[in-house]
């Protein structure tokens, strides 16, 4: 922080997405002067998207709450933090008292991941709740590569990273990192670094139903059936056993499984699959060829490959392919960073390593996933009668009406809970639901320091900073209201001694202490510390990511397993999806998939104007051939219904998706009664989640289905109901 007359200069990273761009904040008072790139912050060297300069506007928006709110008929009444938090600490507890534990459920959204404070604060909640009714976004999301790494590498968040820097391959599957900035590849200024893959004699190459804008920055897009990767893999891997470029190299001393996995791609050749995923049998050989005889390589998938029907198959044969071709921790390839807070590390030790089916949800029976259960089941557990009924919820920075699948479905039982509270900045489409609603002060009031995402780096690094301003008069930062209700919560006495002495910077001290680049309990010498790295409010390079393995394999026999018995036994289903692919029944003959854009962040950043370029960007992407086929008009309206409902919206005409497919961008839908989001209201769009099937689950994860969605397309004005539909 630096002081110029009345204003004053601070260092921050941006925490909107996961990239972590370095941002020069200019305050005065409780004011936001301006938000620029810190062109000194040695990691992002003055990279932003326009969504940091939207913080700006996210501080200063009238919607957002400045006191806690209570439901008072049909709206919210302001209620002082006493009685606010005392209330939430009594809803809870009566919940749990009357109709047991697993009868609160909890819901945590994913800016917790980019908010230190709430991370470390909010875990200690979570387990003083002790519900086995337990939900995050992460099961929207990355769960099926929580679930392959920890099956395959022994731990769940053992994620490997592109060694984007240095790759010479860079195979895209399911990911649009031009537009999203990245995802479990942190790295401000992804549009350049996948340029100079290019410019130094590289390869990008990308697989996607859409022909995404990074699919143009590739020099090859193959576009793919959706929810079909899992076959693509399969013969990508059947051809180099068949071509002999199975080269693990010093990877072959600690990998078991490789035996298998030939035996179980053997059946899948290029021809036999091509079929289904449209990529033809000749381009995934060359792909292959190539890939393999490459200098390095790294094959990555993300969003699109993970929150699909195959999610978890697909994301753990992408791991495979890595290791197979010798890429897995190998510079230029698949790498594991050493972050200066070693999550990783530090729940070893602690056990938290990841657990799997070890108890299953009340309706459905799905497995838990280290101690989660899938939110697509969240509202049949709501909505079952029966011993174990959810009847409470509590949603921490989250948005579930919106972005999980069935959103009306969710809302449906929301509105039928005894009680309801939210942690969150606004009276959103989820947390209208709320009978109370505790707001944080404004996110840069927080201090910051990105445990989660200094983790997934694409290079070695870190950074702290202080908070940018004071909390507004009335507000607390986010980890002060997590340890008023731990406080009011926690029985024992012990425990609430040591939470009223918890800091974030308390626990962080320590998680860099005794991590593994820390000092650990040496008063001096050259380890890590919080202060030294408050020293750098830049933030200080901790180098290129270096190999690790097998030393940081938390597997029993300390072999990576590249053929686990649950993936393995999944393989059926991919010969069923080969042999038998669903057929395109009608009246559901096409599928959805999403799009992200960079004026966006998922469902809560619709409340700005800026970043409503005057274009409607929720639309209906759709071929020209589709469009002519429906007799659908550009900018016509067009109505999309799926088994569990309809949303009508304008339709894109345009080449850049695949025929038979249809995109839609989710976290739009700001028409619903009773949120409090003026500029987002008017500019609503809808809910792509109002289509997607909670029903239909990636079965070994229970992850979401958000791509692959069979829909129904139409002009909307000759559009007719199904007897069928949902609301
Ligand atoms: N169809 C479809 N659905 C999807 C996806 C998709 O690709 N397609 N993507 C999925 C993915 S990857 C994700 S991660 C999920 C996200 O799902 P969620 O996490 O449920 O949704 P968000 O839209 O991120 O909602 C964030 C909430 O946090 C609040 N918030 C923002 N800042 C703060 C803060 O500082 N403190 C507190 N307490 N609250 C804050 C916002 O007001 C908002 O209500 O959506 C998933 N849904
Ligand atoms: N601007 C912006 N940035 C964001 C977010 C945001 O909402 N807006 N959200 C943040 C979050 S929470 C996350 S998790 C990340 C996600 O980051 P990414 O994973 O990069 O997410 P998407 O941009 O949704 O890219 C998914 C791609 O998968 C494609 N796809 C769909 N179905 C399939 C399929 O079956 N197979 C294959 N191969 N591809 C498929 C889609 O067409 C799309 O291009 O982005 C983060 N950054
Ligand atoms: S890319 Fe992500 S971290 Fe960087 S400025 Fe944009 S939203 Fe913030
Ligand atoms: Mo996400």
């Amino acid at each position: 922080m630096k002081n110029e007359g009345d204003s004053r200069i601070h260092f921050r990273s941006c925490n909107i997405c996961e990239a972590m761009c370095g941002i020069v904040v200019k305050t005065e008072g409780h004011r936001i002067v301006s938000i620029a790139g810190d062109r000194e912050d040695p990691f992002s060297k003055g990279h932003v998207c326009v969504k940091a300069t939207a913080l700006k506007d996210f501080h200063e928006d009238p919607d957002r709450l400045r006191q806690p709110v209570r439901r008072a008929g049909k709206g919210f009444e302001p209620v002082s933090w006493k009685d606010a938090l005392d209330e939430t600490a009594r809803g809870l507890a009566a919940i749990q008292k009357e109709h047991g534990r697993d009868a609160l459920a909890l819901y945590i959204g994913n800016p917790t991941a980019h908010l230190p404070g709430a991370l470390l604060l909010g875990l200690p909640l979570a387990d003083c709740l002790k519900t086995r009714n337990r939900y995050s976004a992460s099961s929207t999301d990355q769960l099926p590569l929580m679930m392959a790494c920890h099956q395959m590498f022994g731990h769940q968040f053992l994620f490997p990273v592109p060694d984007i820097d240095r790759t010479g391959f860079f195979l895209i599957m399911g990911g649009n990192p031009a537009v999203s900035n990245g995802s479990i590849m942190t790295a401000p200024g992804m549009e350049r670094r996948i340029k100079e893959i290019r410019a130094r004699g590289g390869r990008v190459v990308v697989l996607d139903p859409a022909r995404s804008k990074t699919a143009e920055l590739a020099d090859t897009h193959l576009f793919i059936r959706p929810g079909t990767d899992v076959l693509f893999l399969l013969s990508f891997i059947n051809v180099l056993f068949a071509e002999n470029l199975v080269k693990p190299g010093r990877l072959s001393a600690f990998t078991v499984g490789v035996e298998k996995l030939k035996g179980l791609s053997r059946d899948f050749s290029p021809e036999k699959t091509a079929r289904v995923t449209g990529v033809a049998a000749e381009d995934l050989i060359r792909l292959a060829r190539d890939f393999a005889a490459a200098d390095s390589g790294v094959c990555y998938g993300r969003v699109g490959t993970c929150t699909q029907e195959f999610g978890t198959a697909a994301t753990w044969l992408i791991i495979a392919v890595n290791v197979l071709t010798g890429n897995l921790d190998r510079e230029g390839g698949s790498m594991f960073p050493r972050p200066a807070a070693d999550l990783v590390g530090l729940l070893a030790l602690i056990g938290e390593k990841g657990h799997y089916a070890r108890w299953k949800s009340r309706v459905r029976g799905l497995p838990e996933f280290s101690g989660e259960f899938p939110v697509a089941t969240l509202a049949e557990e709501m909505l079952t009668e029966g011993p174990g009924r959810v009847r409470g919820l509590f949603t921490i920075a989250g948005n579930p009406v919106l972005s999980t699948p069935n959103g009306r479905l969710l809302e449906k039982a929301l509105a039928g809970l005894d009680f309801m509270v939210s942690f969150d900045t606004h009276i959103n489409e989820t947390t209208r639901h709320a009978n109370v609603i505790l707001p944080p002060a404004g996110v840069l009031c927080d201090s910051h320091f990105d445990i989660v995402f200094q983790a997934y780096s694409v290079r070695n690094n870190t950074k702290y900073s202080g908070p940018a301003l004071p909390p507004e008069p009335g507000l607390m930062e986010n980890w002060r209201i997590f340890r008023e209700i731990l406080l009011r919560l926690e029985k024992n006495p012990v425990k609430r001694l040591l939470f009223s002495m918890t800091t974030p910077d308390r626990i962080l001290a320590a998680m860099v202490r005794f991590g593994s680049r820390g000092r650990g309990l040496l008063p001096v010498g050259g380890g890590l510390t919080l202060s030294e790295i408050k020293k750098h409010p830049h933030g200080l390079d901790l180098g290129p990511l270096t190999p690790c393995l097998p030393g940081r394999l938390f597997t029993k026999d300390k072999r990576i397993d590249l053929a686990p018995a649950v993936f393995v036994a999944d393989i059926a289903r991919a010969r069923a999806l080969m042999e038998a692919p669903a057929a395109e029944s009608a009246p559901y003959d096409m599928r959805l998939v999403g799009r992200r854009h960079v004026k966006s962040n998922n469902s809560w950043f619709h409340n700005t104007e800026r970043l409503h370029s005057g274009t409607n960007r929720c639309t209906a992407l759709i071929h020209p051939a589709d469009a002519a086929r429906l007799g659908i008009a550009q900018g016509g309206a067009v109505r999309v219904s799926s088994r569990v409902g309809a949303v009508t919206l304008p339709a894109e005409i345009s080449e850049s998706v695949m025929q038979g497919v249809v995109s839609i961008p989710h976290g739009w839908g700001h028409h619903r009664e009773g949120a409090r989001l003026g500029v987002a209201a008017a500019h609503a769009g809808v809910s792509a989640n109002d289509l997607t099937d909670n029903a239909v689950t990636d079965p070994l994860s229970g992850n979401a289905v958000f791509c692959g969605v069979p829909v129904r397309v139409e002009r909307a004005d000759g559009a007719k109901a199904l007897p069928h539909e949902g609301s």
